[in-house]
């Protein structure tokens, strides 16, 4: 069937040019510094894409075919990126869950008044069983006002976020972002090496029916987690129950499944850890202000992710975010109220 006449072919790099022109006093800093993001995920696509490749080449033990080190998918996820955003101009100061410390911009290169921090390759172990895998990035505007960028700038609540997405490497490579109007996603159209919009506007059902967590963390839980698990788990046809469950183990792939079809995703607290796996900065900020720019909720059991203001780079935090609905119920019986 024709297309109608008129549909258009709107790719990332036109949408984000587009949305400038609508702001009166853009100065094309920002969408500069989307463009190279862009450029970066089709980067990371490129080398994920060829994951299971790398034996059958004749890769050896350091070395690949072509004499080149080879590196984990991860480092050269992280050194990439960090590659294709320190020179645009945009960036001061970069962090990247790879790295203990800061990035900073190289001496030669002009620094910019945004910063960045991103997980270059979350779900890193999925890689090898072809599985899921993901990029997630957070963008502030900077906050102090010497030369270099420091961990002031990067050390801010979730909810002066400018900017946030993520680049799902699944059955198709998609692009998520928010500039805080709105979520929108661009499919790759590898054919062409272009990002076109396939998901305008996208928003999470109030409700869903399918919760996404470990639960093979349930002996360590508090007892209002596990009863509220036990609960989704029970039949009650008013309420929708039983819930199904879903766990990829890549939080970007759970995410992204959560934002299209609703329901919860969580990575508790527990008994051995009190505050979760996740990380607050590089991955509960990005997805929770995309979350919540789709209609959604996301807390840490007790408060907003986005309004947790960060002591330190790598700090993890509990998170429970989804349908709107549903992170209320669970918040519900976190506090003992059910
Ligand atoms: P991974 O360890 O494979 O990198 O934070 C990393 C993460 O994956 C998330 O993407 C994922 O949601 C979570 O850890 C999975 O943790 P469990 O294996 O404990 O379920």
């Amino acid at each position: 069937m024709p297309a109608p006449a008129t549909a258009k072919f709107m790719t990332l790099e036109r949408f984000i040019d587009e949305q400038e022109h609508k702001l009166p006093n853009a100065t094309g800093e920002f969408s500069g510094l989307l463009h190279d993001l862009s450029l970066a995920a089709k980067l990371v696509w490129r080398e994920v894409s060829k994951a299971g490749l790398v034996n059958i080449l004749g890769a050896t033990d350091r070395m690949n075919v072509s004499g080149d080190v080879v590196k984990k998918l991860d480092e050269f996820a992280d050194e990439t990126i960090y590659r294709a955003m320190d020179h645009g101009g945009h960036v001061c100061v970069m962090a990247s869950e790879e790295n203990e410390d800061i990035l900073h911009i190289p001496d030669e290169y002009a620094a910019g008044k945004y910063v960045l921090l991103y997980d270059p390759l979350d779900g890193s172990s999925n890689i090898d069983a072809n599985i899921t895998i993901g990029s997630i990035f957070s963008v502030f505007k900077r906050v102090t006002t010497g030369e270099k960028g420091t961990l002031q700038d990067c050390l801010q609540p979730g909810h002066r976020q400018v900017a946030a997405g993520y680049i799902i490497y699944g059955s198709s490579t998609i692009f998520v972002y928010s500039t805080g109007r709105g979520v929108h996603g661009f499919t790759l159209d590898p054919s062409v090496g272009e990002f076109l919009l396939s998901h305008e506007n996208i928003r999470i059902p109030q409700r869903g029916r399918i919760y996404s967590l470990n639960e093979g963390n349930f002996g360590n839980w508090s007892a209002g987690m596990q009863k509220y698990v036990t609960w989704l788990k029970e039949e009650d046809k008013a309420t929708g129950r039983p819930y199904s469950q879903r766990y990829i183990g890549t939080m970007v792939g759970d995410t992204h499944r959560t934002l299209l079809y609703g329901g919860l995703f969580a990575y508790p607290g527990d008994r051995k850890n009190p505050e979760g796996k996740l990380r607050l900065m590089y991955e509960c900020n990005p997805v929770s202000f995309i979350v919540e720019q789709a209609g959604g909720r996301a807390i840490n059991g007790e408060k907003r992710i986005l309004d947790i203001v960060p002591t330190s780079l790598h700090e993890h935090t509990p998170v429970f975010l989804g349908s709107a609905d549903d992170v209320t119920i669970c918040e519900e019986f976190l506090r003992g109220k059910r």
